[in-house]
C-alpha cells in the first residue's frame, strides 16, 4: 500500500515526459502567409494562396512528423499593416517561418522583425533587387526586376529597336526597371528619350500614353505590378499606339498569365523579357499548370504563384534537413544553396545573397488552342541578380 503511490509517481512522470516529447514532434510547424487577399494586388495573393495549397496537396501536410499549419494574413499590401502583422505571427502564433510578401514595402516593413526574432521570410513575390538585403533571414523564391530587365535591353536593340521611352511604377521595382534597362540599352547603342514615372496607387496611364506618343520613340518600355497590366495594354490600344508605329516591348508582369488571356488580340506580338510562362514547354511545368487549373476552377497559375509553389519546395526541404528539429537559424541555412528543377526551370538560392538564380525567357505573345500565352523564344541562362554588383 506504501509504495504503490511512489510507483504511480514513478510511472506518471514517465509517461508525461514520453508524452512531451511526442508532443515537441507532434507540435505543428507553422508558416504565416502575409498577402494582399484584397485591394489592387488581391490577385497576387490569390495565385500564392492557390499555389501553396496546390503544393501541400501535392507534398502532404506532414513534414519530418511536424504538421503543417498556413496561417494566412490579409495585408492589403499596406505596409503598416503587414509589420503588425508579421509582429502578431511571430510573437502570439509563434510561427516557425513568415512566407508571402506581395508588395517591396510590405517585405521591406517586415524584414526588421525577420532579424530580430531570428525567423527565416521567404518573398514569395516583391522583386526589388534590395530586398534580400534588408535582412540576413530573408530568402527570396520570386525574382528581381534587374535580373528580368537586362535581357530586354539586349534583345531590344538587336531587334529594330533604336529609341525608347520607358515608363514605369514609382516605387522600387519601377525604378530598377528603369534604371538596369535604360543602361544596358544604351550601353547596346540605344537611346532612352524619356523616362516616365506613374503612380503607384490607382494609375492613370492616358497622360503618359499621349507624352509618349508625341515623342514618338521606336517602342515604350514599361514596368507595372502584377494586376495592372491589363489597363496599360487596353489604353495603349486605345490610343492607337501600335499604329502609330510604336512599339510595346516590357517585363513579363504586363502580360501577366492571370490577365493575359482577357486581353484581346491586340497583345498578340507583344515581346516581354521574365522568369516563368504557364506555357513553358516542360513536362514538369505542363503537370503544374494542369494540377493548378484543375484545382481553381481553370485559373491559370502566374509567375505570382510560381514564386509561392517554389517558396513551398524550400520551405519543406529546408525542414526536412533539420529533422523537423531546426530553429529559425538551422531553418535558413538548409534554404541556402538548395538547387532544384522547378517548373519554370533549373534554379539555384544563391547561398551568398539568399536571391534566387534562375533563367531569364524572350516571349512573345501568340495564340495556342484559341488562348493568348507568353511563348518563349530565346533564353539567358542562370542569371544572378544583377542588382546585387552594385
Ligand atoms: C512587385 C514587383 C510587385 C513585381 C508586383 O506585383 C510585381 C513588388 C504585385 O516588388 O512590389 O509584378
Amino acid at each position: 500500500m506504501q509504495r504503490r503511490p511512489f510507483l504511480q509517481i514513478a510511472a506518471l512522470s514517465a509517461l508525461a515526459a514520453t508524452l512531451s516529447m511526442a508532443n515537441a514532434q507532434t507540435t505543428p510547424f507553422k508558416i504565416g502567409l502575409i498577402l494582399p487577399m484584397t485591394g489592387q494586388q488581391a490577385s497576387t495573393g490569390r495565385q500564392i494562396e492557390a499555389a501553396v495549397k496546390l503544393y501541400i496537396a501535392q507534398n502532404g501536410d506532414t513534414v519530418a512528423g511536424r504538421k503543417i499549419e498556413v496561417i494566412v494574413k490579409d495585408d492589403v499590401a499596406t505596409p503598416d499593416v503587414t509589420k503588425r502583422l508579421a509582429q502578431e505571427l511571430v510573437v502570439n502564433d509563434k510561427v516557425n517561418v513568415l512566407a508571402g510578401f506581395g508588395v517591396t514595402p510590405a517585405a521591406l516593413a517586415a524584414a526588421p522583425i525577420a532579424t530580430q526574432s531570428k525567423t527565416p521570410l521567404v518573398v514569395m513575390a516583391a522583386a526589388t533587387s534590395s530586398i534580400t538585403e534588408a535582412s540576413p533571414y530573408i530568402v527570396r523564391t520570386s525574382f528581381t526586376l534587374p535580373q528580368v530587365s537586362v535581357a530586354m535591353g539586349d534583345w531590344a536593340p538587336k531587334n529594330g529597336v533604336k529609341s525608347v521611352v520607358t515608363l514605369v511604377a514609382d516605387y522600387g521595382p519601377g525604378n530598377d526597371a528603369e534604371k538596369f534597362f535604360s543602361e544596358r540599352f544604351q550601353l547596346n547603342g540605344g537611346k532612352v528619350v524619356d523616362k516616365l514615372r506613374v503612380p503607384l496607387r490607382n494609375p492613370d496611364f492616358a497622360p503618359f500614353l499621349q507624352k509618349v506618343r508625341d515623342l514618338k520613340p521606336d517602342a515604350l518600355f514599361v514596368f507595372v505590378p502584377s494586376g495592372a497590366g491589363a489597363a496599360v495594354m487596353k489604353q495603349f490600344l486605345e490610343r492607337g499606339m501600335d499604329k502609330a508605329g510604336i512599339r510595346l516591348i516590357a517585363t513579363g508582369d504586363v502580360t501577366d498569365d492571370d490577365q493575359l488571356n482577357d486581353m484581346g488580340d491586340g497583345a498578340l506580338g507583344v515581346v516581354t523579357s521574365h522568369h516563368y510562362s504557364a506555357a513553358h514547354p516542360s513536362a514538369m511545368n505542363k503537370k503544374f499548370v494542369e494540377a493548378f487549373q484543375k484545382a481553381n476552377k481553370n485559373m491559370r497559375p502566374n509567375f505570382m504563384a510560381m514564386g509561392g509553389y517554389d517558396g513551398m519546395r524550400v520551405i519543406y526541404e529546408a525542414l526536412k534537413a533539420t529533422g523537423g528539429k531546426g530553429d529559425g537559424t538551422a531553418l535558413l541555412e538548409k534554404m541556402k544553396g538548395q538547387i532544384f528543377e522547378s517548373p519554370r526551370g533549373q534554379v539555384l538560392i544563391d547561398a551568398q545573397t539568399r536571391d534566387i538564380v534562375q533563367d531569364v525567357y524572350l516571349r512573345k505573345v501568340e495564340k495556342k488552342d484559341g488562348q493568348l500565352y507568353n511563348v518563349e523564344f530565346d533564353v539567358i541562362k542562370a542569371v544572378k541578380d544583377p542588382g546585387k554588383a552594385k
